[in-house]
């Protein structure tokens, strides 16, 4: 998955995809250089990040969405708001984001009716609080709990089970210890029977490991990469897709796999 964010404040690229038109340019590049899915978001999460009303966040996303889903590329909509995941799948996305794992009610309802794909990520807390001294008795224990509760919540809502793919969300309420027990254990969510998504890419974690600037993360991004794919992920939800995809190619030789194509079956696509 290639990220495209459309926002001022993101913490790798804030404001750099902000005009419409370098977003969608940014999207096709991701795309040419290998990325399966555009992930399309108008809001940032980093930890005090502004909130974003509705009708801002579809004047930000909308336009990319439809640019890139008629140009053919298959698109997610990185948001927790269902009024907005409607209206992007209706302009032709084809997967929802959700970072908050269903936190707005009626995100399920749009889901199944809509027949797409779903990512469902672990957060502890909220943007604003997730980082102040998370504590976790076990935590790849309680990620996994937390994902089979709300992928059972999906479920029930009448979102087909094979459509959705669950992510640890790592820098979302963790610490670096956290998150690399969690990369190192990634295996273990793969008892949730569905395909896991690693979004690791210039995090912070890798700025407090190596002492590098956002800028300058690539080579610590492409570690965990390959070790999240040795790990066990299906997806990698990158900002840097080239680099990626060549490093992954080499690590899944190595290991003597094949790349996945974990797609959700069926839906819109
Ligand atoms: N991380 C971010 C945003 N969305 N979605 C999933 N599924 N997994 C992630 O790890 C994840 C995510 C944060 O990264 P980014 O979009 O680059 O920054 P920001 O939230 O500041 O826009």
């Amino acid at each position: 998955m290639g990220i495209v964010n459309v926002t001022p404040d993101s913490f790798s690229d804030g404001g750099r995809y902000l005009d419409r038109g370098a977003a969608i340019e940014h999207g096709i590049e991701l795309a040419a250089a290998g990325a399966d899915v555009l992930d399309v978001g108008g809001e940032s999460t980093r930890p005090g990040a502004a909130a974003v009303g509705v009708e801002e966040e579809l004047a930000r996303v909308l336009p990319v969405i439809e640019a890139l889903a008629s140009a053919g590329h298959r698109v997610s909509v990185d948001t927790s708001k269902a009024a907005v995941a409607e209206r992007a799948l209706a302009a032709g996305a084809t997967i929802v984001n959700d970072v908050t794992a269903l936190g707005d009610p009626a995100m399920a309802a749009v889901c199944a009716d809509a027949g797409c794909g779903l990512i469902l990520m672990h957060m502890k807390g909220t943007p604003r609080t997730m980082q102040d001294d998370p504590t976790y008795d076990d935590v790849l224990v309680e990620v996994r709990d937390f994902l089979a509760e709300r992928l059972a919540a999906a479920v029930a809502a009448g979102v087909a089970a094979e459509r959705v793919w669950v992510d640890p969300g790592i820098g979302f309420g963790k610490t670096v210890d956290h998150n690399l027990e969690l990369i190192e254990r990634l295996g273990e969510l793969r008892e949730l029977g569905r395909p896991v998504v690693l979004g690791a890419s210039r995090k912070a974690f890798l700025g407090e490991l190596t002492g590098r600037e956002v800028s300058d993360r690539l080579a610590a991004s492409l570690a965990v990469a390959v070790l999240g794919v040795a790990s066990g992920a299906e997806v990698l939800r990158v900002h840097d897709v080239a680099a990626t995809r060549d490093a992954v190619t080499v690590a899944l030789a190595l290991l003597g796999r094949d790349a996945a194509d974990p797609a959700p079956a069926g839906g819109r696509e």
